[in-house]
Parts: structure tokens; sequence; C-alpha cells
């Protein structure tokens, strides 16, 4: 018999559902045997002390991505996925972002062609619909949703890349009749313009202001809305970066009907809070994102509408900008906070944040880590079964976790383009020691060494989106009412 490739062994594997002491038998780029006493492998690995886990996968990335504006995020696709592969994660799910008057066909192909050449890790796209017209939506959408793309991401801000009510009833429609997912930032538009305007007027111009002019309310009211635009058409959605406990309950409410809605949030509104704005100059511009981060009840509340399953998974919202001239400083010291791009880096952080918080601390495990991080975004994208689990047959993208090792954030150690850390100063216990992707090593001691243009699109079938481990109600069935009704 051939030996194996790679063989793990005495390590404590760790799915969503089950935690094992157990040796892993990788051939092939595949998962081969899982047990004790396997055969030896040509690589042995000693994960003695080690939990060995699914690759992260995150849902929620912005790599090389052009905003409206023509500012490009500052990493592309090779220094964004290695800095994801260094903290866990093996896949990625990111944007093909298209802006008014493009195709969304040249917009896919380009991004395809960024990542062919850069990612080191599995990737896939959602396709940003800015400019939903009716020919985009009747030629281009098919084929492309089609051919593996089958999640649409929309904004209800932003003032080149909203859409209006009758847009986003026209996304739903057309995301239902090609069986796709709908994401969406939700948050009300007049709300943040209106107070944005009142603000700047009085003189408050300071990043932490930008926290103050996106209203909690104006969570509450877009998702209130886009549930309801989601019922009329029944298309299942995956509401974005949750931020507030208002948001979360009307998700709550929501699901409790047994609506089609799924939800994420982020390590930015577990871990940080309004405060983190608070700096002195433009500062504060480090930790600006929007939604904004809020309050330490919001943290609180976010924290039980996970364990609750109100929201199901936990992506990084990525949006690296350098503190620069080409990045948050590209309006200069004395921008107000409407000039300074938002978003920050969190693809490297992300699990180790949540590790520390979930596992080291004790407060969910290592099952629960492992299912918010990995499993769930596999389901919920339509990436399960090759994704998302240390299972035989699946991808062997697997993570191992040392849970003693200490590591202190800081801004020398930032791989992105970013430069800089969020969460600088704070120290974690728990860091992934060896990653592999496909069976391959791509991540040892703190170096990934992965080439670049080694990571594989991942195709997704349409239809696919389901909830995390079976645990759909009768009414819940994201697939089960396409077609059924029709307008
Ligand atoms: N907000 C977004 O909507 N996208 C990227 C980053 C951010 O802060
Ligand atoms: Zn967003
Ligand atoms: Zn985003």
């Amino acid at each position: 018999m051939q030996p194996f490739d790679i063989v793990i062994r005495n390590g404590t594997i760790v799915t969503a559902t089950d935690t094992t002491r157990a040796d892993v038998a990788i051939a092939g780029g595949t998962i081969a045997a899982i047990g004790r006493g396997l055969e030896s492998g040509k690589r042995e690995i000693d994960a003695s002390g080690k939990y060995v886990m699914p690759g992260g996968i995150d849902a929620h990335a912005h790599i090389e991505q052009l905003t409206a504006s023509g500012l490009l995020n500052s990493d592309n696709f090779e220094s964004a996925t290695k800095s994801a592969a260094l903290g866990g994660t093996t896949t990625v799910l990111c944007f093909a972002a298209q802006h008014v008057g493009m195709s969304l066909t040249k917009v896919v192909e380009d991004y395809h062609a960024l990542a062919q050449r850069g990612a080191v890790i599995d990737y896939a796209f959602h396709m940003i619909l800015a400019d939903p017209r009716e020919e985009v939506l009747r030629d281009e959408l098919p084929p492309l949703i089609e051919a593996g793309h089958s999640s649409l991401k929309v904004f209800m801000t932003y003032d080149r890349l909203r859409v209006d009510d009758m847009q986003l009833l026209d996304v739903l429609m057309a995301a239902r009749e090609n069986k796709a997912l709908v994401l969406v930032h939700a948050e009300n538009h007049g709300m943040i313009t209106w107070l944005s305007k009142r603000l700047l007027a009085k003189g408050y111009t300071a990043p932490r202001y930008h926290a103050v002019s996106h209203p909690r309310l104006g969570e509450v009211e877009a998702f209130t809305r886009l549930i309801a635009f989601a019922e009329f058409i029944d298309q299942p959605i995956m509401i974005y970066h949750v931020s507030s406990a208002e948001g979360a309950a009307v998700i709550r409410a929501a699901r409790g009907r047994g609506l089609k809605v799924f939800a994420e949030t982020c390590p930015q509104y577990l871990f940080l809070t309004k405060n983190d704005l608070d700096k002195s100059g433009i500062e504060g511009a480090k930790w600006m994102c929007s939604p904004p981060v809020r309050e330490p009840a919001d943290q609180e509340t976010l924290w039980q509408a996970l364990s609750l399953g109100d929201l199901q998974l936990v992506s990084s919202d990525h949006a690296p900008y350098a503190f620069n001239e080409k990045g948050k400083v590209m309006a200069g010291t004395s921008a107000n906070f409407k000039q300074i791009p938002n978003g920050m880096p969190g693809l490297q952080a992300r699990l180790p944040l949540l590790f520390d918080a979930m596992v080291s601390n004790g407060r969910f495990g290592a099952q629960k880590f492992v299912e918010w991080t990995s499993t769930a975004p596999a389901q919920i994208y339509g990436l399960a079964p090759r994704k998302g689990a240390i299972a035989v047959g699946a991808d062997a993208d697997i993570a191992l976790w040392d849970p003693d090792k200490r590591v202190t954030f800081s801004d020398v150690d930032v791989v992105d383009g970013a430069g800089y850390t969020p969460y600088v100063g704070r120290t974690v216990r728990g860091w992934p020691v060896a990653v592999l992707r496909r069976g391959e090593v791509i991540a040892e001691n703190g170096s990934c060494v992965a080439k670049p243009g080694s990571g594989e699109f991942l195709p997704r079938k349409a239809g696919a989106a389901a909830e995390p481990l079976g645990r759909s109600s009768p009414e819940f069935d994201p697939g089960r009412n396409f077609g059924a009704r029709l307008y």
C-alpha cells in the first residue's frame, strides 16, 4: 500500500459536533483516513498537545477591491491571503465589485485574474451589484451564477454603491429566479447622510463622530425593510456585519417567524467599542468601519445572539486601508470623518481573537469556535462537504492550534497591506502554528511558504445555501420555495 502523504498524529481533532483523540491521514490533498494506528506517511506531523481543526473560512473580505471613487484596498490577493493563512484561514469569500456602468461579466473576469495571480488560499466570489440594470440581471447574471458565483451583494447605503427600494426588489427577484443568496449591507442611508451633515456643520469632524453618524436605529430600519422585501419576494438573505443589540433583535424576531434570514457579525463588533475611535488627531481613523463599533453592551448581546443561533457565523469584513496618504489619510491629517475610507484589516486576527475568547477563556468551547468560523460558513455558502470539516473525503484544510501559545498583536507583525492592527497591544492565548491547504503545509512557525497563485477558485452550486448543522425548522428551507410563487 502507498504511504499517505502526511499523517498528523496525537492531536485532538475538533469539528463542529465532536472532539476526538485520533490521527488524520492525507493523500492527494484530501483527508484519506481518521483513526488510531494509521499507516505511516511520507511526512509525519506530531500534534501532541494541539487541536487539529478545519481551516477557517472567512466569508466576508474585501481584497484588491476598488472603491467607487477609484481608491484601491491597501493589499492584494497575495498579501491578504498570506495574512489569512498565518491566522489559520484556508478559504476566503471575497468580492467581484461592480460599479455603475460596468459590465458584471468583465468585473468578474478581472477579479478572477487578480486572484489567480496572487491567492495562496482557496477562494470564491460574491458579486457586488451597484448597477443592477435590466440587461445585467437578465443577460449577465444567470451565466455567472451558473459558473459558480452563487451569491450577490448589495448595499443600502454609500452614495455611489447603494440600491434603492425598486432595485433591491429587482435583485431579490433575480436571485430567486437563479437560486442565489443575497447578502446585504443594511443601514439607512438617509439617517446617516442627514446626521453626518448636521455633525459636520457644528464642527464635529473627528473620527469619533463617525460612530455617532451611524445611528443604531439605522440598522433597525434597514433590517426591517430588507426583511419585509425578502419575505415579499420569498428569497433567502444574509445580513452582513450586525453591530447593535437592536439589529440582532430584529433578526431574532424574523427567524422566529421562520423567515429565511441568515446573519453574521465580525470581531470588531465583539472586541472593540466606540471608545477605540477616541484618539487625538486622525489616529482614530484606524478604527473606523461601517457600521461603526459600538458599546460594551452590544458586544455581550452579539455573543448571546451567536449562541442562540440568531447569528450563525463570524466573518472579518477585512477592508484594509494603510494609515497614510494612499489610504486612511488620503484627504490629509485634518480630514473630516466623511473623507476617511471605512474599513479595517481582519483576515489574520479573526481566528486568534475568537479562539482566545471562546476556547482559551472557556466561554463557548472549541466546537462552537469551529462552527462559527468554518462549518457554518461552508454550509451557508455552499462549500460543504468539501470544506468546513475534518472528514474523510473533505479537502485537507487543517489548522494545528497550540492552545498555550501567547501572542501580543503588534504592528510590526502585520503582513497585510494595512500596516497596522486595530488590536495592537492585545494578548491572546492560542495560535495556529501550522496550516495546511489541500494537504500542503502553507504556513508554519509564523511564515507563509505558499506560492502566489496556488489558491484555487471554488465554484459554488446555486440553491445550496443551508442552515448550519441541519438546524432548519420545517419552515426554514432556503431552497424549498424557489419558484413556488410568481410575481
Ligand atoms: N464597511 C463596508 O461596508 N465595507 C468595507 C468596510 C467597511 O467598513
Ligand atoms: Zn458592509
Ligand atoms: Zn464589507
